[in-house]
């Protein structure tokens, strides 16, 4: 078993663990209140070694272009300072998290926390060079996430059991994860508490 060391470069980020996208929301990724339990251990583990955080959320205006009204693919959600659009309260996060408002302004959409957030930057400033990448949802703003935290040039840890798809197409969450680590993500679970590299999502030898 190859446990995961935890140290000084490693943060937590979790993608839009917020109410629109859980079960009963306006955009429920189906199970996505599966990976609740997971996220939270994942936050003691990094909180216990005093790593940060991060959380990233949807945060559009009510007039976005991904809405279906302005001809977007979406029903509307996480509409900024709803109570859609707020982080599930089941989340234990503290109050030292850092948010990554993403998608704010009507005519950009962002799948990716990276895109127009300066998160790169605000990695970087803090010493990151190793993010562990869990939340909703797999096809799209975790894959999209965690291909742009590769090209920015950090190490991805990617944790199947805290994240779900949305599965439009039935297999697009498997596809995503399969494209994350043809990219160079590496496949991590979590094993009495503590973060193992997972052999069984093909990583190399
Ligand atoms: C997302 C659809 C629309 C996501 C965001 O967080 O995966 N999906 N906006
Ligand atoms: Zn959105």
């Amino acid at each position: 078993m190859s446990a995961i060391i935890l140290g000084p470069g490693d943060a937590l980020l979790i993608v839009d663990l917020q109410n629109d996208f859980l079960p009963g929301g306006a955009l429920g990724v189906p199970r996505g209140d599966e990976v609740i339990a997971p996220i939270n251990q994942l936050i003691a583990l990094y909180r216990a070694r005093s790593l940060p955080v991060y959380a990233s959320r949807d945060w559009h205006p009510h007039d976005h272009c991904s809405f279906a009204a302005q001809g977007g693919p979406w029903p509307p959600h996480c509409v900024a300072d709803t109570a859609g659009a707020a982080f599930t309260s089941e989340l234990a996060l503290a109050p030292d998290t850092i948010v990554v408002s993403k998608a704010v302004t009507a005519p950009v959409d962002a799948y990716s926390a990276f895109n127009g957030t300066g998160l790169a930057e605000t990695l970087r400033e803090r010493g990151v060079r190793r993010v562990a990448v869990c939340g909703l949802a797999t096809d799209y703003c975790v894959l999209n996430t965690a291909l742009d935290g590769i090209e920015h040039g950090f190490e991805v840890l990617l944790v199947p059991e805290a994240m779900r798809a949305v599965d439009v197409k039935p297999g697009d969450g498997d596809r995503a994860v399969t494209r994350m680590l043809s990219r160079g993500a590496l496949p991590v679970r979590l094993s009495e508490g503590k973060l193992v590299a997972d052999l069984s999502l093909g990583a190399q030898p």
